[in-house]
């Protein structure tokens, strides 16, 4: 088994989606996570400048979905065929097509617009993406995004909803089907496990 070291800053944001696939597959890793205020020193030591930086058996890797992508397929959660692994692609581009929307207005300075850009996300950005999951599940009808069990494409779907549901709790109301499929994401024994331990954190 390889030695796996994930460093990233102390939020979910880019890391989590490979902390999660850690989590399914439950496999031990190292968490670091760097303090703001050690990041500047720190920068010029990594290789792109940026993190999360993915060290296995102390050889370092970059790229967010890079690091997911290779431990889903390491660990079983990236389909079986090529067309398995396309689909889990597909779900996975759309959450980050969702993300987009809500970090845009995360990082927003000025009040009005981010309340104008809140409002669109609430009203029409969240609503149209939630019409596609709950489609995709029920097409797959097996209570996953693709195939019959746990997949990268689940876990994506699980990350980017915690933002949403953070601010605001009632959003699954009128989906059904994404509401079951965060519950049984969420009480996967080891994603479970991995979520009552997790720090808890804003983004
Ligand atoms: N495409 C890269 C983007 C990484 C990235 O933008 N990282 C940000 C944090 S989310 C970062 O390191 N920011 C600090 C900096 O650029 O100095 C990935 O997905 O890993």
């Amino acid at each position: 088994m390889a030695c796996y070291k994930l460093i990233y800053f102390n939020v979910r944001g880019r890391a989590e989606l490979t902390r999660l696939c850690f989590a399914a597959a439950g496999l031990n890793f190292d968490d670091v996570r760097i303090p703001n205020n050690e990041w500047a020193t720190m920068k010029s030591t990594t290789r792109f400048g940026m993190l999360p930086v993915l060290e296995v058996d102390g050889k370092k890797f970059s790229q967010s979905f890079a690091m997911a992508r290779y431990i889903a397929r390491e660990y079983g959660l990236y389909g079986k065929t090529n067309i398995d692994m396309f689909q889990i692609d597909e779900v996975v581009g759309l959450a980050e097509d969702l993300r987009d929307f809500f970090v845009k207005i995360y990082h927003e300075k000025d009040e009005q617009k981010k309340n104008t850009l809140r409002d669109k996300f609430d009203k029409t950005d969240l609503p149209r993406f939630l019409g596609y999951f709950e489609k995709l599940l029920t097409d797959a009808d097996s209570g996953y995004f693709v195939g019959n069990k746990l997949s990268l494409a689940d876990l994506a779907v699980y990350d980017v909803m915690e933002y949403p549901l953070d601010q605001r709790s009632d959003i699954l109301k009128d989906s059904p089907k994404v509401k079951a499929h965060r519950n049984r994401v969420g009480s996967h024994d080891n994603i479970h496990n991995y979520l009552t331990k997790r720090v808890k954190t804003v983004i």
